[in-house]
């Protein structure tokens, strides 16, 4: 397996053309360094030229990155699938009685970590359900149990809206909550739960949810904290292009302030077995412009994600060539993009990412969470005799 791109493979530089005078100014403003603003953003959106939109998020995506391209070797883990919150956008949460509901006691959820452990994993993803009577002292052990024995795996676990939720359970601030999880050896904070931060749309997809305002407060919170973290986008189901450049534009802002945020991740709405079923897939189309877009928008982020088991290997490896850097990880277990219809696998192996990176003529580089590069010896075997 080579570890560079072949040259056969490797993408040709090509000329910008466009006849989307808009796209035209835009490039003159993308050169420069130029900061895009909310009308940029909805002529992105807007602009019948896709392929001219991605070689603009390509343009920035080079100048930050060249070739390199980020995958993780991970695995994510979820504790329990029972919710309160009932969210129509959600198909993987569970009333505490439903069939298929579960909850792991603390030596499961260790055991979970264990298995597929052989890759070396260097992160463990956790994420839940809003669980009513599991107590903030069950997961501030989950993360200390973790940590103690797997002292070398980065722990990004909890959304800001499990945060605030476990909090408010315990009487105690957001704040106070992160800290006692930063105590107990949580490292950072993945991206889940922003959805799209406008309030009329929050109160179709997930009306119980903390509001756009106190995800970013709660986000901002742990950035000042020392802890970083991610931020998503769910896209493709009641939004406009509104709501989306909105939901960009106040990531960005908090991300000028803080800078505490690592990674975007447009996630693509999957209807299947949630209540929004009667809802049409995305297209491959909106999530390439959807990932360009991100790139040009959020000038301050280090790095776009395409996320293999929700974009599918095939667009992801595309999206490579529209803006996006990073391609995730081999994640071992996914369930909430499977409980919704995704027919992805549901892990991927080091080398299959690789090679998906080096068919799209990028360079594969392998990250931890952190974005340090990981250098892994070959693998040694001896044979008894
Ligand atoms: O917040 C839930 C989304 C998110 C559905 O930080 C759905 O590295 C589509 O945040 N269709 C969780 N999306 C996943 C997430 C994530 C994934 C990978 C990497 C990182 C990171 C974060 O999944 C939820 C919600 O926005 N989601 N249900 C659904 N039916």
């Amino acid at each position: 397996m080579p570890e560079t791109a072949p040259s056969a493979v490797r993408a040709r530089q090509h000329d910008f053309q466009t006849d989307d005078q808009r796209l035209l100014a835009m490039r003159e403003k993308v050169d420069a360094g130029e900061r895009l603003n909310a009308k940029d953003a909805l002529d992105l959106y807007r602009s019948p030229d896709i392929l001219a939109v991605g070689w603009l998020a390509n343009l920035v995506r080079e100048r930050l990155h060249g070739d390199r391209t980020y995958f993780n070797v991970n695995r994510h883990i979820n504790p329990t699938n029972v919710c309160v919150a009932a969210c129509r956008l959600c198909a993987f949460g569970r009333k505490k009685d439903a069939p298929g509901a579960y909850t792991m006691a603390l030596d499961e959820a260790f055991e979970t970590a264990a298995s597929g452990y052989s890759e070396a994993v260097t992160e463990f993803h956790i994420v839940g359900g809003l669980h009513p009577d599991l107590p903030l002292q069950y997961f501030l052990d989950l993360i200390s149990g973790l940590k103690s024995r797997f002292p070398q795996v980065h722990l990004k676990a909890f959304t800001m809206v499990e945060i605030a939720y476990l909090a408010r359970r315990a009487k105690l601030s957001n704040e106070e909550t992160l800290r006692r999880f930063k105590q107990a050896g949580l490292d950072s904070l993945p991206g889940g739960g922003a959805e799209i931060f406008a309030d009329r749309v929050r109160h179709i997809i997930c009306d119980h949810k903390i509001d756009g305002d106190e995800w970013l407060e709660t986000a901002r919170m742990a950035h000042k904290m020392g802890l970083r973290s991610n931020a998503t986008m769910l896209y493709g189901h009641v939004e406009n292009d509104e709501d989306r450049a909105d939901h960009l534009l106040k990531l960005r802002a908090l991300q000028d302030e803080t800078g505490g945020f690592q990674t975007f991740i447009p996630l693509a709405f999957h209807p299947d077995n949630t209540a929004l079923r009667h809802l049409p897939r995305t297209t491959g189309m909106l999530d390439i412009r959807n990932v360009a877009v991100s790139r040009l928008v959020l000038d301050n982020f280090p790095h776009v994600k395409a996320y293999w088991q929700m974009l599918t290997p095939k667009i992801a490896q595309i999206a490579l060539r529209f803006g996006a850097d990073d391609i995730d990880g081999t994640v071992i277990e996914e369930k909430i993009y499977h409980d919704a219809g995704a027919t992805t696998p549901q892990g991927m192996r080091r080398q299959e990412l690789m090679r998906l990176i080096c068919e799209a003529g990028r360079e594969p580089v392998e990250r931890d969470t952190l974005y340090r590069p990981v250098l892994r010896e070959e693998a040694t075997f001896s044979v008894s005799v």
